[in-house]
């Protein structure tokens, strides 16, 4: 592919970040405070504006309204706040996992207020879905049981499967549900929607603007990621990705940290439904999940999205001719060898150049470093907790 054609479609990928990236999280033993932590959705939406800034890829920003919306503020406000930043609202996430009617689970609980709760804060995030403009409702539902024989396994996939249903129902036109899935936690025995053959059936069930969403960090250890991709791509039913990176579980760590060659072979695969299958990859929704608990949190996803371009752009230049025709060889060798070539190919020149292109520093990581950004917002949101009597920046995640 010659480099132009690269380009191009570097303009054309974008990478949402999330709002709960920016601010402090940790695990369920504790978190680690930083003093740049953002803790107000405007804090958040000015640290995604500057990654924005930096990057030129980031244009939209994920929300998760139970941590990001207000009761009475109006969403509209939120929408206006992230245009001062140079940003958009991206996906809208439901919460519906946090609130304590949800023990046993949301829409797929055997309790109907829970499930009646769920449906009320849904509906809600459909309103401001609309109100912000966004096109996306993306859940990921924590519902499943702890021990064998909790509860009826059957009866709670009917359930979420109604649910999913009406909510499908009650999007406005252009907006596409994503159905994300999860093998296990915060539960450990079943997870309602464990695979992707799951989310799959209930996105199917759904309705014609039900997707899949593919966190890349749940999965069980050896799953072949990309294969799932192809296959759901090929389906039509691939909604779009949460990037993270994994040793173990959902570890949720710095894309590409771990294996960088498996992010560049989903990329493999998504450019390969495209230019060889015919597919059209224009509406995958490329999102990060990551919410880091020791590394600096903006330079984190600076390092995210840069990776995913890199790996990206390397996808791009497999030589598909030649890959085709050592297929067609069976030629095993050959074929791999493909791969390998533009996974180690210096994509650093490329990147550059799109970069210049738009006025930005060729390592907008160091740009941000030098800038001295987080120390002047350390210094400023550490006054503004200290007037509102906060320590700490507070927040719910984890
Ligand atoms: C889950 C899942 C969801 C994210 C929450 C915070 O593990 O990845 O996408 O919204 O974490
Ligand atoms: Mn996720
Ligand atoms: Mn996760």
């Amino acid at each position: 592919m010659d480099h132009d054609r690269v380009l191009t479609l570097l303009d054309e990928f974008r990478i949402e970040t999330p709002s709960w990236g920016y601010a402090d999280t940790g695990t369920r033993f504790g978190k680690f405070l930083q003093p740049a932590a953002a803790s107000t959705i405007d804090e958040k939406l000015a640290d995604a504006g500057t990654v924005h800034e930096y990057t030129a890829c980031c244009p939209t920003v994920a929300v998760h309204v139970l941590w990001d919306f207000s009761v009475g503020v109006d969403a509209q406000q939120t929408a206006d706040v992230a245009k001062k930043h140079g940003v958009k609202i991206g996906s809208i996430n439901p919460n519906l996992f946090q609130d304590q009617i949800y023990k046993f689970g949301s829409a797929a609980s055997s309790d109907e207020r829970a499930r009646a709760h769920a449906s009320r804060h849904v509906n809600d995030c459909i309103a401001i879905g609309k109100a912000v403009g966004s096109d996306l409702l993306s859940f990921w539902m924590a519902d499943g049981t702890n021990y064998p024989g909790q509860d009826d396994i059957v009866s709670r996939k009917r359930r979420l499967a109604g649910a999913f249903r009406q909510w499908h129902d009650a999007m406005p036109d252009g907006m596409t549900l994503l159905v994300e899935y999860k093998p296990f936690e915060p539960t450990f025995y079943h997870t309602d929607i464990a695979d992707w053959g799951m989310a799959y059936t209930f996105a199917k069930e759904a309705g014609p603007n039900a997707k899949v969403l593919v966190d890349t960090g749940h999965h069980l250890p050896g799953a072949n990621i990309e294969h799932i991709v192809a296959f759901l791509l090929d389906e039509g039913m691939l909604g779009g990705f949460h990037f993270n990176d994994r040793k173990y579980a959902d570890d949720d760590l710095t894309l590409g940290s771990i294996d960088p060659y498996a992010v560049f072979r989903i990329f493999h695969e998504i450019r390969n439904a495209a230019e060889i299958h015919g597919t059209d990859v224009s509406q995958i929704a490329y999102m990060v999940d990551q919410s880091h608990n020791m590394k600096p949190k903006m330079e984190a996803m600076i390092q995210t999205v840069t990776t995913a371009q890199e790996l990206f752009a390397k996808a791009c230049l497999v030589d598909r001719k030649k890959l085709l025709d050592a297929q067609a060889k069976r030629d095993i060798v050959a074929a791999e060898v493909c791969l390998k070539e533009a996974f180690f190919t210096d994509v650093m020149p490329l990147l550059s150049n799109w970069r210049k292109k738009r006025n930005l520093d060729p390592n907008p990581l160091m740009a941000y470093r030098a800038s001295g950004y987080e120390a002047r917002v350390a210094n400023e949101r550490e006054a503004a907790r200290a007037a509102r009597g906060q320590s700490g920046a507070g927040g719910n995640y984890a």
